[in-house]
């Protein structure tokens, strides 16, 4: 790994500041970098996944990071090796941490696990998501994915802010690992009581990056989430 990237990388590690995190899943770089830009003050982290990825190619994550810590949302699911190679690729590039599935198993998380490590990166690990769907196959299992994440020392949980109760088991399970939460706004989840619930950080999307102002927005969010605290 060239300097840049090394001093990149140990700028990435998420600080708790505002504890907003925007999900910014646009596909147009310009668009990316002048949200980016708009909302930098007000957030701990920038997350994005792979509709900005395969839209604008994977150097937008050094151009964001200028802006805040990138965690690349690239929900890995895949054989050890291969998670790996996905990991390497995403800390290569520059993001301070990595959205990956547990459901794969001990040894691909660890493998995950792994790798953050050698970049002094953060691995977050899916629990039960937020959407409805969810509930069919993820929620019976929820726990016990909380449990791996903790046994693989990842760093953190992703748990479902429309789901506030399932938070508040998550956390029970999680003990002191972080936990970040998606579902506030468009998906009818609200800030409060997620960070009730314990969740450390919320994920917001589509309420900040759809906003005609994302920089108001995001500040909005932030000052609800720090009356919270
Ligand atoms: P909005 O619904 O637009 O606020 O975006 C939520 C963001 O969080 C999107 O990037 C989703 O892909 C992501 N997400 C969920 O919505 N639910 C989950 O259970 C997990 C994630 C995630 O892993 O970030």
């Amino acid at each position: 790994m060239g300097i840049e990237n090394l001093l990149g990388v140990m700028m990435q590690m998420i600080r708790k500041n505002t504890r907003l995190i925007l999900a910014l899943d646009v596909t147009d770089e310009n668009k990316a970098l002048s949200i980016s830009s708009e909302v930098a003050e007000h957030v701990d982290a920038i997350k994005i996944g792979y509709p900005l990825v395969l839209g604008a190619g994977l150097e937008i994550i050094s151009r964001i990071s200028k802006f805040a810590p990138v965690i690349a949302d690239f929900k890995v699911a895949d054989i050890p090796n291969t998670s790996k190679m996905i990991c390497t690729q995403a800390f290569e590039a520059g993001v301070g941490a990595v959205i990956v599935h547990g459901f794969t198993g001990s040894d691909s998380l660890l493998e995950c696990v792994r790798t953050a490590k050698e970049y002094n990166g953060e691995i977050y690990v899916v629990t039960e998501m937020s959407h409805p769907g969810a509930v069919e196959f993820m929620t019976p299992k929820a726990l016990e994915l909380a449990a791996l994440a903790v046994e693989c020392k990842a760093h953190g949980v992703v748990a479902p802010a429309t789901r506030p109760e399932r938070i508040k088991k998550i956390r029970g399970v999680v003990g002191d690992l972080t936990i970040i939460s998606p579902g506030v706004g468009a998906q009818g989840g609200s800030v409060a009581d997620a960070i009730k619930a314990g969740a450390d950080y919320v994920i917001v999307g589509r309420t900040i990056y759809g906003s005609p102002n994302p920089g108001k927005e995001a500040e909005r969010i932030a000052k609800e989430i720090e009356k919270c605290r």
